[in-house]
């Protein structure tokens, strides 16, 4: 970088070339006033509050639109500048609502500020008022065009930041607005509420209604914290006033999403608020659930546990660890199950969601988590993105890959559906449902058949690679492309792009690992990324997106029937006997049962009691009614939730959680970042944190976990996890650290597999192409494939009032071909049904789906898409195959 000396306010600096006067001058601490300058959007000049005097030009100059040059001699706050800025300001005064006693800005204005400073105290000009009627078309945002005063930051955050474009300019001179095209409120337009427009309006036009509950900035304790929805791993301020959360802020310092969010983030955390949390421990009695004591649940629990464990050996009994819980939680509780009641028995929903990558990476490089880090998204060169809708389901990430589009890179999506990120690709593979093995397989071939291997990586650092040449030989272009449905020339120009590029990196989620070859699908991807030498360096490596705010973290925390924290295994003596000595007891040898095997071994008689903390099977896993069966088939069933969920209401005992916003302790996000969830409020009613619970509970029973505080919970668990070796409650600060973090002067690991992967040379596993287990026939001649919307998360965010009232209730997606044949109608509810079950749902008529294809989430109570979904899974991992089974749809005769 260059540097030049300039002269500032009479005293000579020194400063980066490629400045602008205002950012050289902030770089010196000098502040110059501006409302419509943003270090992260482009600059407008559209303000002209900035203007400096700068010798030799002629007149004032706006600062933000003007670069330094060498010897620049400039002037920031001579009287002339500052009287030029006082009447900028008392021209935008004059059209602007004074109301300042009431409006929600007031405390944080920046207009307010300057006004003051400038002091500018009344509209001098009497200027003509905008009459415009204030926006409130959606749950969320207030606009109110009274008081804005142009300067673009908001749109130009829609469409640089978020990548949306929704918001522009409409009209001209006075009667100029931003906002949606067309003038169109809010509610009414594209707008995917994420609220960027409103973290940076620096007045008050754009404000959020929930906040008008809140309270004056000076009122509000502010608490950072890290999101309790997926596993993107976004920080923000959590507001408080009187002991209650009136609002999420977001902030610069945030390392992964900076001041930005998406709407569940900025929007859904009033369901920490919800009526319906429960306070209260509850007991069956009489076939009713009743409030009760903690000492009365817990010793029932105890006594019930105890009975059994001896009536039946530990292994009849198995919980489900919760990946919306702390590493704390997680860690404490598979101590309870492996210390306390001596069995291998926990799993939690890594197993119905990232299982296969856990197993298929680990064999493939040694290590099952994401190879690479966020902020490396906007700078890459090629990104291949196969079944994962990211703009929904991790929209931070899925922004940062519209910016890196917008950047220039090459973006290839592979997915059945036209998700958003078909807009922004280069090519869209629109493969049928379950064909992806041999997707990939076939352009593997392609790139063999063109010699764009690279073939020093291969030779270097894998080992297997003549199998996989063997059995490529196979999957032809025609061939693959009658599988898929992908045209060959399509795949031809896959291969090239990914293989070609300097650098590439392979983003999936589910629709890879929710099949019944889930485990094949992620070495698949991991064969192809070996074959081209994209793993261990920045921008190429193979990313699964984790679903869960910890869900890294469930696993770290061996969550997992068969290993300890740190993916030990249970099998190996050695292990055990390390862990048997830091926890002073004898350890059983045999793994645990997997979540599909809990409710077979209950049907069977073998598992008789399960602790369910932060999950509801009932609802989440496939095939609805056999679970139900497999829980009723329990002796005694306890439930640990904020909610009473389908799974608590079937429970003997449920015990009340505490939220995110009520303990302290710590998040992996998907990235193996490990954040802190700082207390904020008190657990609501009686809860009590999960960690605290399960300690209560192993006391009576005899186990003393004395743990003052999540601090040591975590420094217990870095003596026992390599990977958690250096990370300490008190190093994590604003930024968190990526794990391996190998000791306490180590800074931890942003890219894995640099050198040398995992486990020594990446191996090449042969997979030959498999197919989905239950496929549309005669009597059910559709394929249901189920997944996420961006505005709810699993079955909790029901209980936000205001995503719910955004959202609120299912759209089945039909293709008009089927809509047509079945003489149905977009918005007509039907019924879908399955070998399993029948559900209604309202459809929405669209080609977002491929002809003879239906798509449903899984989020909605009265569409409850599991009754029909198939229990078949992988063989390898257990995980359900969510995304495809087949149904019919039926009208509803009235
Ligand atoms: N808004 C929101 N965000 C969430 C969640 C939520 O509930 N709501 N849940 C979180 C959780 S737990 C998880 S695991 C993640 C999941 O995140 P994603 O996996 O991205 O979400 P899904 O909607 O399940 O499905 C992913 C994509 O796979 C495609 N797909 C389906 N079948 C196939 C196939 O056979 N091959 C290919 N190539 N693609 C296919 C679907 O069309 C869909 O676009 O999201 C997390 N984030
Ligand atoms: N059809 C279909 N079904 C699916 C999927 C699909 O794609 N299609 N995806 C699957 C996937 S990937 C996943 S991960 C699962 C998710 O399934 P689940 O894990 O069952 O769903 P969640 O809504 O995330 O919430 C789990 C529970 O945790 C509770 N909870 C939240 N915070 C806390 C806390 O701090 N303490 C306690 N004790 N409880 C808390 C919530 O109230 C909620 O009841 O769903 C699966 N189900
Ligand atoms: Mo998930």
């Amino acid at each position: 970088m260059e540097w030049i000396t300039i002269t500032v306010d009479e005293k000579k600096r020194q400063v980066p070339a490629n400045l602008s006067i205002l950012e050289a001058c902030r770089e010196s601490h000098i502040q110059i006033p501006t409302l419509c300058h943003d270090p992260e959007l482009t600059d407008s000049g559209a303000c002209r509050l900035c203007m400096v005097e700068v010798e030799g030009a002629r007149g004032l100059v706006a600062s933000c639109s003007t670069k330094v040059q060498k010897g620049m001699v400039i002037r920031t706050n001579t009287p002339e500048v500052r009287e030029a800025r006082r009447t900028i300001l008392e021209l935008m005064i004059a059209n602007h609502d004074i109301d300042c006693l009431t409006c929600e800005k007031m405390g944080n204005c920046e207009l307010a500020q300057y006004a003051y400073e400038y002091g500018v105290k009344k509209d001098v000009f009497q200027g003509q008022k905008r009459e415009d009627e204030i926006d409130d078309s959606n749950p969320f945002i207030l606009r109110d065009l009274n008081k804005c005063i142009l300067c673009g930051k908001c749109v130009r955050a829609c469409s640089e930041i978020q990548v949306n474009n929704v918001l522009g300019y409409v009209n001209r001179g006075f009667e100029s607005r931003v906002g949606p095209a067309f003038n169109l409120p809010y509610g009414k337009s594209e707008c995917v509420f994420c609220g960027t427009c409103l973290a940076v309006c620096p007045v008050g036009a754009l404000t959020e209604k929930k906040m008008i509950a809140g309270g004056r900035p000076w009122e509000l304790k502010k608490v950072r914290t890290t999101c309790p929805f997926c596993g993107t791993g976004c920080g923000f301020d959590l507001n408080v006033r009187d002991g209650k959360i009136v609002g999420v802020t977001t902030d610069a310092s945030a390392p992964v999403n900076g001041r930005f969010l998406c709407v569940k983030g900025r929007f859904g955390i009033d369901l920490v608020h919800s009526p319906e949390r429960l306070t209260t421990p509850l007991i069956r009695k009489n076939n009713e659930l009743v409030e009760a004591e903690w000492d009365e649940a817990l010793e029932l629990i105890a006594s019930k546990f105890k009975e059994i464990k001896n009536k039946y050996g530990a292994d009849s009994l198995g919980a489900l660890s919760s990946a919306r819980c702390t590493n704390e939680d997680n860690y404490v509780m598979q101590k309870f199950m492996r210390v306390v009641i001596g069995t291998n028995n926990v799993d939690h929903c890594a197993r119905v969601c990232h299982a296969p990558s856990v197993a298929g990476l680990a064999t493939s490089f040694g290590s099952g988590a994401m190879t690479n880090s966020i902020k490396e998204i906007p700078d890459s060169k090629v990104i291949f993105a196969i079944g994962t809708n990211a703009t929904e389901a991790h929209p931070i990430i899925g922004t940062k890959i519209k910016q890196a589009v917008r950047n220039g890179c090459r973006l290839i999506v592979v997915d059945p559906r036209r998700i958003e990120l078909v807009n922004h690709a280069e090519l869209w593979l629109r493969l049928k449902p379950g064909t992806d093995i041999a997707l990939i397989n076939g352009i593997m071939q392609i790139i063999l058949a063109h010699g764009w291997e690279d073939k020093a990586f291969i030779e270097e650092r894998t080992t297997g690679f003549e199998n996989l040449r063997e059995l490529l030989r196979e999957y032809t272009p025609d061939k693959v492309s009658k599988i898929t449905g992908v045209p060959e020339e399509q795949l031809y120009r896959a291969a090239e792009i990914y293989a070609c590029a300097e650098r590439a990196q392979i983003f999936y989620t589910l629709g890879i690992t929710e099949h019944t070859h889930g485990t094949d699908n992620v070495m698949s991807l991991a064969n192809l990324a070996m074959l081209t030498g994209n793993v261990g360096k920045e921008n190429s490596g193979v990313n699964p997106l984790r679903g869960q705010n910890n869900v890294q973290g469930g696993c770290d925390m061996g969550a997992l029937p068969n290993v300890y924290p740190g993916y030990q295994q249970v099998t190996d003596p050695g292990v055990r006997r390390k862990f048997e000595g830091a926890w002073g007891v004898t350890l059983s040898a045999q793994k645990g049962y997997m979540i599909p095997d809990m409710f077979e071994a209950s049907l069977a008689g073998q598992l008789k009691a399960m602790y369910i903390m932060g999950e509801d099977p009932a609802t989440t896993d496939a095939d609805s009614n056999h679970v139900r069966r497999g829980l009723q088939a329990l002796d005694f069933l306890v439930v640990q939730d904020i909610f009473l969920t389908e799974t608590a209401k079937l429970a003997d005992v449920v015990l009340p959680g505490a939220s995110f916003a009520e303990k302290t302790g710590t998040f992996t996000n998907t990235e193996r970042r490990v954040q802190m969830v700082n207390q904020a409020i008190d657990p609501v009613g009686n809860a009590k944190a999960d960690w605290k619970i399960i300690c209560d509970l192993a006391a009576i029973m005899g186990h003393h976990f004395d743990y003052e505080a999540p601090a040591e919970i975590m420094k217990e668990i870095s003596s026992l996890t390599p990977q958690y070796a250096g990370i300490r409650h008190e190093r994590l600060g604003i930024k968190g650290m990526q794990w391996p973090v190998f000791g306490e002067d180590h800074e931890g690991t942003p890219y894995l597999h640099k050198d040398k992967f995992t486990r020594g040379k990446g191996l090449f596993m042969p997979i030959e192409a498999a197919y989905a287990k239950e496929m549309p026939d005669e009597e059910y001649p559709l394929l249901l494939s189920t997944g996420r919307k961006l505005q709810h998360y699993n079955v909790s965010t029901l209980y936000s009032a205001s995503l719910f009232e955004h959202a609120p209730e299912e759209l089945a997606e039909v293709n008009p071909l089927d809509a047509e044949k079945l003489g149905i109608k977009d918005g007509e509810i039907v019924a879908v049904a399955s070998r399993r079950g029948e559900i209604r749902s309202r459809i929405v008529v669209t080609d977002k789906v491929l002809p003879g294809m239906v798509f449903m989430t899984f989020h909605y109570k009265d569409a409850p898409a599991n009754f029909i979904t198939s229990g078949a899974c992988d063989k390898v991992s257990g995980t359900y195959e969510y995304k495809v089974c087949a149904v019919k749809i039926k009208k509803i005769e009235e």
